[in-house]
Order: structure tokens, then C-alpha cells, then sequence
């Protein structure tokens, strides 16, 4: 997970502590040329008179030059300027641009990186790729926890004043949502609750066959009709089933392409409309990078989204896609899926992603 972008924080980090490394050593020739100039000065002093000499001397215990010179560098701090940021900012931003954080979110880590270290005391000794990382961890926390909701406190809120919840998934082909829904129904009963599958995909025969296949392994109940039929339909008997039965949640898959994206949006409206969801899940991959960031964005505005399932984090070296989506969308991340196992579903932490990111 995230191979790609780990190593190019790595060279990152290298590349600083080079610049830091030439620097010291201009530092240090600037401190002998300075030792020369106070020597040259000194040779021209009047001569002292030999008492105060020493009385001078005892006072002050005699240091080698090469401790003056460490002794400077370890109590010496360096203002982190604009300059230096200049330096190294291209090289991050980048990084992240390669790594699929979208560009808007690039520009936003930037800016806020020179705003707080712009004027920061660093210690010699103290190195400026530690600061520039660690600083940076802050501020994708910060933007992780932006739109933070709690998916498990919102599921036993909702189910006490409304059953059956009508959730639905949307997204485009081959993303995960079938199997993300799957992966969802087991973690609701896990948790105790019953569930409904509806097989909303009619657009594609193999969809509702998927689907079936899901909800027999599972052992939950599938509510399906005839491929081409309206989804809407095939939602709203799903809810009535639910109501009748006292099940607790209805999960509704959806077609992810048509014959038009325009057919793709109505259809998905009419859905909206006829059957109210209570929760919107948009579904994408990873491993899209910027394309799923701007498809959630699409999402958004043609259907309204209320979070995101983003699946294959397992297999996305870069990770750009789970730093942006959610400021783009000002929607949350719910889940990470992890694999294609019904149990690779993580609940969004923005510590645990930060680990993965820049942990060993
Ligand atoms: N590695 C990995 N594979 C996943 C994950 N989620 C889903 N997949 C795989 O991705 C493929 C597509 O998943 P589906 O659930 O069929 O996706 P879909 O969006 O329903 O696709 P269509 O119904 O074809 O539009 C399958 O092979 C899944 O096993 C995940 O988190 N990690
Ligand atoms: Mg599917």
C-alpha cells in the first residue's frame, strides 16, 4: 500500500538533509573566516597590561577552536525563510501531484506549510525534513478530519427513529460497489442487524446474478426483477419487503454506466426520487486517482452523495486519491476497502491512513 508514495518521501527527506548538509558546511567555513577576521583584528589591539592578562585568562577556561565552532552550531538557531521553503515546496508538491492528490488539495498543503513555517526557529543540528514531514502529517490530518462522521453512531442513531434505512450505492462500473455492498450487509449483521439487498443494477444481466451470489453467501435475502426492469421498482419493493419483514436495512445496488451518462444521472434521480434513500454512498477505487476524484465530484452534483466507500487501497501505491476525495467533495470517507474479502472493509481513521502513509 502506498509503495510509491512512500519512496518518493523518502528521496524527499534525502534531498533536504543534502541541501542541509552543504549548508552547514558553508556555515561552518563562514565561522573560520569570521575566527580569521576577529585573529587579524586582535593582532592590532594595544598591548594589555600584564595583570589584567591574567586575571583575564583565569577567568575564562581556555576552548579549542573546533569547540567554539560546534559549540556556535549547536546554540545557533536558523529562521526557516520563504527562500528555503521556495527551495524544497516544488520538489513536495510534485510528489503529491504525482502521487494523484489532487491539485487544488496540493495547492491547500502548500500554502498552509508556508504559513506555519515561515519564521520557524530551527535548531542547528535540528533537521528541516523532519519539520517539513511532520508539519505536513498535521495538516492531512487536519484535511482527513475536515468532513470526519461517525458511520457506526449514525447506523444506531437512524435505526431508532426509522426502519427499514434505505441505503444506496452509487458510482461507475467495475469500482467495488457490488462487493463493497456485500461487504457492508456483513458488517450491519454482524453488528446485529437485519438486511435486504435490492439488485438496482438492471443495466447489466451478470450484475443482479453477482449480486444473488453475494446475498446467498451471506444468507441474506435479495430482492430482484428481470434485467432492463426499473431500478426505482425493483428499490421500492425492496423497502416494502423490509417494512413488512421488520428488517432493518435495505442496501440497493445501481447500474454504473448506460448507454449515456445523461441516462446514468436520470436514472439514478428517479431513484432518488421515488424512493428516498436515507443514505447516499458513492463507491470508487482508489487506484482511479484523480478521475475518482472528479467523478465523486460529477456524483455530487448530479445526485448529491452523503460519503465514500473508496476501495483498493490494497493495491494503489500512491494514496493522492484517499487525500483528496473528501475535501473535494466536502463529504466524508466512511470505509476503506482493503481486499475482496467480505471483512477488508476499514472504517475510516485518519491515523490509520497517516501510518500507512508514512509509517515503516
Ligand atoms: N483488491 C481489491 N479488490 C476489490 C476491492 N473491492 C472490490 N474489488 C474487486 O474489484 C472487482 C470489481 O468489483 P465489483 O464489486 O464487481 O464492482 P462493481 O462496481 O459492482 O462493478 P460492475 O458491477 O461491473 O459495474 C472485483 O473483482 C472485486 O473483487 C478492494 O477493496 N480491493
Ligand atoms: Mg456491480
Amino acid at each position: 500500500m502506498f509503495k510509491f508514495l512512500k519512496e518518493k518521501l523518502k528521496s524527499f527527506r534525502k534531498k533536504v538533509e543534502e541541501i542541509e548538509k552543504k549548508e552547514e558546511v558553508k556555515h561552518i567555513e563562514e565561522l573560520k573566516e569570521e575566527k580569521k577576521e576577529v585573529k587579524e583584528v586582535k593582532l592590532e589591539e594595544p598591548k594589555i597590561k600584564k595583570e589584567e592578562k591574567v586575571d583575564s585568562l583565569e577567568k575564562k577556561p581556555k576552548i579549542g577552536f573546533k569547540e567554539k565552532v560546534s559549540a556556535l552550531i549547536l546554540k545557533r538557531e536558523v529562521i526557516i525563510d520563504e527562500g528555503k521553503l521556495d527551495e524544497i515546496l516544488p520538489e513536495l508538491e510534485m510528489i503529491l501531484l504525482e502521487s494523484d492528490v489532487a491539485f487544488e488539495v496540493v495547492e491547500e498543503i502548500s500554502s498552509l506549510l508556508k504559513e506555519r513555517l515561515v519564521g520557524r526557529r530551527k535548531k542547528i543540528g535540528e533537521k528541516l525534513a523532519d519539520i517539513v514531514i511532520e508539519e505536513l502529517k498535521i495538516i492531512l490530518k487536519d484535511i482527513l478530519d475536515r468532513n470526519k462522521f461517525d458511520f457506526d453512531e449514525y447506523i444506531n442513531n437512524v435505526i431508532k427513529n426509522k426502519k427499514p434505512v434505505n441505503i444506496i450505492f452509487v458510482g461507475v462500473n467495475g469500482t467495488g460497489k457490488t462487493t463493497t455492498i456485500a461487504k457492508l450487509a456483513k458488517r450491519l449483521m454482524d453488528r446485529g442487524y437485519s438486511v435486504v439487498l435490492a439488485a438496482g443494477d438492471t443495466f447489466r444481466a451478470g450484475a443482479i446474478e453477482q449480486l444473488e451470489e453475494h446475498a446467498n453467501r451471506l444468507g441474506v435475502k435479495l430482492i430482484k426483477h428481470k434485467p432492463g426492469a426499473d431500478p426505482a421498482a425493483v428499490i421500492y419493493d425492496a423497502l416494502m419487503h423490509a417494512e413488512s419483514k421488520g428488517i432493518d436495512f435495505v442496501l440497493s445496488d445501481t447500474a454504473g454506466r448506460m448507454h449515456t451518462k445523461k441516462n446514468l444521472i436520470d436514472q439514478l434521480e428517479k431513484i432518488k426520487r421515488v424512493t428516498e434513500p436515507d443514505f447516499t454512498i458513492f463507491v470508487d477505487e482508489s487506484i482511479a486517482g484523480n478521475d475518482a476524484v472528479e467523478r465523486a465530484r460529477m456524483f455530487n452534483d448530479a445526485v448529491g452523495i452523503d460519503g465514500t466507500i473508496l476501495t483498493k487501497l490494497d493495491a494503489d501505491p500512491k494514496g493522492g486519491t484517499a487525500i483528496s476525495i473528501s475535501y473535494v467533495t466536502n463529504k466524508p470517507i466512511l470505509f476503506f476497502g482493503v481486499g475482496q474479502g467480505y471483512d477488508d472493509l476499514v472504517k475510516f481513521d485518519s491515523d490509520w491512513l497517516l501510518d500507512r502513509i508514512f509509517g515503516q
